[in-house]
């Protein structure tokens, strides 16, 4: 992970905007929004489902530095006043507190934009059709079918705490299941897979996605701001209904190894080749950060 980290990091600091003199702060923050920080998770996943099919490492890394925008893009407005008014992000000042409300509601819009942008381009797969398909898919992903539409679920249950697992399940798995989803299911994309193996990997990002946002629970009641890089507690100072708070701590822990345990089983097709996204699912419920 930390490679393909590094990799990512390259890749957008490539394609990114650079600060001109005289300019507004924009690109500054666009960069410190999205460079130098993150487990560049969603990055590693498009790089290994892609290697399953032998894509050109340099087509994944760029596909993986478009899903990490959009990833960029929604921390910054999810940490803005009128979502999660939140101060701390990858242990440094949110983006709008490092600048301005203004300029953090454009930067996250400019990463968004650009993500399609950086999608769109030949350099990222020869085949137009490869290219729409990414393009389509992490539109689908992104917006209100996806992410926006798991974030509006969540800012309603502020008002209207959900008291049932299935709508819990509902709303983590569009808000950050979907993104994973799109990550695994990028690499069969690239590699113009259409039939099994692609299901595979959409069973396989279910589940471990679900682990990761259980896991991401049990963080925000154990974890250490400075392990976990943001405020802890928020969701029960929020009155949230969470995995935690409705199945327990024990019982959340127990349900997160399951759902990794299963994420695993659905790569069998691969055999040893999907090693490393087994040991994405049995990061995400190990992780102290
Ligand atoms: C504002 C449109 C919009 C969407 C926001 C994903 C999201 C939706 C908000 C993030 C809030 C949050 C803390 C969700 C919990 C799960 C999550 C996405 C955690 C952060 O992801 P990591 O752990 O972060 O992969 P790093 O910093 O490692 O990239």
């Amino acid at each position: 992970m930390a490679e393909t980290g590094a990799q990512v990091e390259r890749v957008l600091d490539r394609v990114l905007p650079k600060p001109q003199p005289g300019e507004p702060p924009l690109a500054e923050a666009i960069r410190y929004a999205s460079l130098g920080g993150g487990k560049r998770l969603r990055p590693f996943l498009v790089v290994s489902s892609a290697r399953l099919f032998g894509v050109a490492e340099s087509c994944a890394l760029r596909v993986g530095a478009a899903v990490e925008m959009i990833h960029c893009y929604s921390l910054v407005h999810d940490d803005l006043p009128a979502m999660d008014n939140d101060d701390l992000r990858r242990g440094k000042p949110t983006t709008h507190k490092a600048y301005d409300e203004a300029t953090a509601i454009l930067a996250g819009d400019a990463l968004l934009t650009q993500a399609f942008e950086v999608l769109a381009d030949s350099e990222t797969h020869a085949d137009p059709k490869v290219r729409i398909a990414l393009v389509t898919a992490l539109a689908r992903a992104s917006g209100s079918a996806g992410m926006v539409g798991g974030q509006a679920l969540d800012m309603q249950a502020e008002q209207t705490p959900l008291t049932e697992i299935g709508a819990i399940t509902r709303l983590q798995r569009l808000k950050t299941g979907a993104l994973f989803e799109f990550s695994c299911e990028a690499g069969a994309i690239l590699g113009k897979v259409e039939d099994s193996r692609r299901g595979a990997l959409q069973a396989y990002a279910h589940d471990m996605g679900l682990a990761f946002q259980i896991a991401d629970d049990l963080l925000d009641v154990r974890g250490r701001a400075e392990d976990i890089g943001k405020t802890p507690g928020k969701d029960q100072a929020a009155g949230k209904a969470t995995f935690v708070s409705i199945l327990g701590l024990e019982r959340a822990e127990s349900q997160a190894r399951m759902l990794a345990d299963q994420a695993c089983r659905h790569l069998d097709v691969f055999g040893d080749r999907a090693e490393a996204l087994r040991a994405v699912a049995r990061f995400v419920v190990e992780r102290k950060a």
